[in-house]
């Protein structure tokens, strides 16, 4: 249990023997390495426990396998979890210390890009908290996302050094490290009995050295794993090869096992072919798969039922190598045939789509993967071909199937495909996306197999994103309704109560003004821009892409600033625009959109003439650790994609369960938001998935039609081509505005449906606006967003894979004392 003198002691003693140094000598960081040391000794009975009950129950377990897991910082939340958070506080202020200011000096492991590695981290808070075995499998990339600066308005991209000064929260185990082997070829050998042999030769391999993260459950003394691999070379480079002339392939060892490790890839939904992102997947997947049989086989003998006990969730396609890996080692290794092995592998393992953006489908080319990973390449050959098989003989004499569905097709290697015919299940994360995937992107997969689609529309953790994130309203809601909702969102719809009273409205307004108070000192000092707390805070973040639409939400300020100069007496509520992006290092087009961001904040701010009735702000590196603070303080959440691009989105929760009001497209989950508030307490606008799909099969429509007939609109377009934001530049945004009309190039126009959808949007804004003039109306909207946000739990999402899809064992945790 824990002990504030204790934890006080083990803080000092900390200090001395890290940094020979007493509490008062010591830099804040040296302060909060002291400090989580100290909790992760808290933490570390509670992990050895857990291991233990698993061991004696030996529950199933599940391996989420994913590229990415964008963490967000542990000190705090780790606390809350552990129940210790208010302890601690007092411990350090007693020490003379800030909580606050110290969980301020952790760096954000940000191990991942955007939604689907968030999600990844949100599924491990919830499995932990409701009692499932499960290991988080992933790569401890050196350099994590990068970190965003932005200068004279552009976006530079600067390493993230998260590992600089050591991460207390990440234990080394050497003991547990495999051997991963690239190229070479395969020889074949005959055994006396009869039986083929497949041995890999000349091969170059790195040692996978796995780092464990504890992953704190909610008050219940379970403490699961997330397991990231970090490379080193196997055979430390020694000299005596240089003779042997093997002196090339050991140098070539220790710079692959340098750089295979190195860095995330900070795309988002598009899929560039390279080859050491390859490396990196098979990296891990083969560590990963490697130390599942290995756990497994500890306590089981017989390796057939291995399904039984383990279950591999493919997070996206990029860990969809684990099917080949998991055939190969079931085969090569254990010695059993195709068929037991494939029936082993179809039973393990299940994938989720996350896109269905065609950028981001990943396709290797024959040439690189079969040279990377030959033995791997002649298992997926073999899957094809009796795939290919199965096809024929549903679909008899029908080539335009199998060029649909091979897995290897054209010179290529579709991952996607591989997945879908391997696996045991296939889900979307919405509704609607699930839908669209039935129907329009894998119509084809689903008609042969339909029992294995289903849909898991995600969630997202309250723990972090509420009771860490907005601990004023957290306080607030465990006031009136208890404090069930911390592992029981349903339970939070106990506030609709006091949506028309009068008093909770107040405090709720009230908690929200706070909330926007810290972030506008947040912005003043980061940005150097007086926001009015009292206007609205109107806020997109998310990853800056085309079809997420900030395009939309720019064009739209700049129509609203010119309305103004227009009618300088028209009604008009204060706005704020609070933007947050990173944009992919290589994505011009994305890169412009955040200059063009940051030129109209430029101009408009600074229009004394306006008397500050819009401000525009870009926050600059958006990541989980401020996130946190911009939901709670916002008012109006944009979620404003294309409809039918966005697979789910999860900042659409995030804000709904802080209160803010969505302003939408129908699209991804928030179709199921508005199903759940009901559509007069959110904003819709815009084409219908549907009406979006019809159009690009008919391939698109005319913007210029609408640029012609619609002066302010033209009003806008124009300002982007004549310098209007650009010191008179006429180029600088010609990009832009040539992608709404496509005066030249192949591409279509508007391919995002911009021009199409901002009159609506327009209007829209316009109810947004009415109805916050209106308090009354408002505080009630925003008391039944954050009441009526009880499915969008992680908790829940995950308590439908294991029901639907995993089926693992509950686990309770006895502790001593
Ligand atoms: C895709 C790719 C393609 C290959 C190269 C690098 C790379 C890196 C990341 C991705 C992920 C794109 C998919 C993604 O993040 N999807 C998002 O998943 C969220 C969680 O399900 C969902 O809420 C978002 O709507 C969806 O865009």
């Amino acid at each position: 249990m824990f002990n504030k003198e204790t934890f006080k002691k083990s803080v000092k003693d900390n200090v001395k023997t890290l940094y020979r140094r007493t509490l008062e000598e010591a830099t804040p960081q040296q302060v909060f390495q002291a400090v989580s040391y100290a909790v992760k000794d808290v933490i570390i009975d509670d992990w050895l426990a857990t291991q233990k009950t698993y061991e004696q129950e030996d529950p199933k377990t599940v391996y989420y396998m994913s590229m990415e897991f964008l963490m967000g910082r542990a000190l705090g939340n780790n606390l809350l979890n552990l129940m210790a958070y208010d302890q601690v506080r007092e411990a350090l202020e007693e020490l003379g210390f800030d909580l606050n200011a110290i969980e301020d000096q952790e760096p954000d492991p940000a191990l991942g890009n955007g939604g689907l590695g968030r999600l990844a981290a949100c599924f491990l808070d919830s499995l932990a908290t409701l009692g499932y075995s499960a290991y988080g499998c992933g790569i401890r990339y050196r350099y994590g996302m990068f970190k965003q600066k932005i200068e004279n308005g552009y976006q530079i991209e600067v390493p993230d050094q998260w590992l600089k000064d050591g991460y207390p929260f990440e234990l080394r185990r050497p003991e547990y490290a495999k051997e991963v082997k690239f190229g070479g070829y395969v020889r074949v050998e005959m055994e006396p009995n009869g039986k083929m042999k497949f041995i890999q030769e000349n091969y170059q391999s790195v040692l996978a050295i796995p780092f464990d993260m504890p992953i704190v459950g909610y008050n219940n003394h379970v403490v699961n794993t997330l397991r990231i691999w970090d490379a080193e070379a196997i055979n430390n480079f020694q000299l005596d090869k240089f003779d042997k002339g093997e002196y090339h392939q050991a140098v070539e060892q220790e710079n692959l096992a340098k750089t295979i490790v190195e860095v995330l890839y900070p795309n988002d939904n598009h899929y560039a072919g390279k080859e050491l992102r390859l490396k990196q997947q098979y990296f891990f997947i083969s560590a990963s798969v490697q130390a599942a049989i290995e756990k497994y086989k500890k306590k089981h003998s017989d390796i057939h039922k291995f399904y039984e006990k383990v279950t591999f969730q493919l997070n996206d396609t990029h860990p969809t190598v684990a099917i080949a890996e998991l055939m190969r080692i079931l085969m090569d290794e254990e010695g059993l045939e195709w068929d037991e092995a494939w029936e082993i592998t179809t039973k393990t393992c299940a994938y989720t789509n996350h896109t269905i953006m065609a950028e981001a489908l990943e396709k290797w080319p024959i040439e690189l993967f079969s040279k990377l990973l030959p033995r791997i390449y002649q298992i997926i050959e073999e899957i094809n071909r009796r795939f290919i098989m199965e096809i024929q003989q549903k679909y008899p004499g029908n080539q335009e199937k199998i060029k649909k569905m091979a897995i290897i097709y054209d010179g290529q290697v579709k991952m996607a495909h591989l997945a879908i015919a391997s696996g045991y299940s296939v889900n979307g994360v919405a509704k609607l996306h699930t839908e669209i995937l039935k129907n329009q992107e894998l119509k084809d997969f689903y008609e042969m197999m339909p029992w294995k689609f289903n849909n898991k529309t995600n969630g997202i953790t309250q723990r972090r994103f509420l009771l860490h994130g907005n601990q004023p309203l957290a306080s607030w809601v465990t006031d009136h309704i208890g404090k069930e909702w911390i592992t029981d969102l349903p339970q939070i719809s106990r506030l609709k109560v006091y949506a028309d009273d009068e008093k909770a409205q107040q405090e709720f307004m009230n908690i929200k003004y706070q909330n926007k108070l810290r972030l506008a000192k947040y912005i003043y000092e980061h940005n150097g821009i007086e926001v009015d707390p009292r206007s609205i805070f109107d806020v997109q973040v998310k990853r800056l892409h085309e079809y997420k639409r900030q395009l939309l939400n720019i064009l739209h300020v700049m129509y609203l600033y010119n309305q103004i100069k227009e009618h300088p007496d028209m009604e008009f509520y204060p706005r704020t625009f609070i933007f947050g992006a990173k944009a992919a290092a290589g994505y011009r087009r994305a890169k412009l959109t955040i200059k063009l961001i940051n030129a109209v904040a430029d101009v408009v701010n600074n229009d004394t003439s306006i008397g500050g009735k819009i401000k525009v702000v870009f926050i600059e590196d958006y990541r989980v650790s401020n996130a946190e603070m911009i939901f709670a303080a916002a008012d109006v959440s944009e979620q404003i994609s294309t409809a039918s691009k966005e697979a789910s989105g999860t900042s659409n929760m995030k804000f709904m369960l802080n209160g803010a009001i969505t302003l939408g497209t129908m699209d991804g989950a928030n179709v199921e938001i508005v199903e759940e508030v009901g559509e007069e307490n959110a904003f819709i606008f815009g084409l219908r998935s549907d009406e979006v799909i019809q159009y690009e099969k008919n391939g698109g429509y005319y913007p210029m039609d609408i640029f012609n007939n619609d002066q302010d609109i033209r009003k806008v377009l124009m300002q982007l081509i004549n310098g209007t934001y650009a010191n008179g530049d006429m180029e600088m945004f010609r990009d832009i505005y040539d992608s709404l009309l496509n005066t030249k190039s192949s591409e279509r126009a508007d391919t995002y449906f911009i021009l199409k959808d901002f009159k609506p949007y327009a209007e829209a804004h316009r109810q947004v606006e009415a109805a916050y003039r209106d308090e009354k109306r408002w505080a009630k909207m925003a008391i039944l967003n954050t009441a009526s946000c009880g499915k969008f739990t992680s908790d829940r999402t995950i308590q439908q894979y294991v029901d639907e899809i995993w089926h693992l064992d509950k686990v309770q945790i006895v502790t001593e004392g």
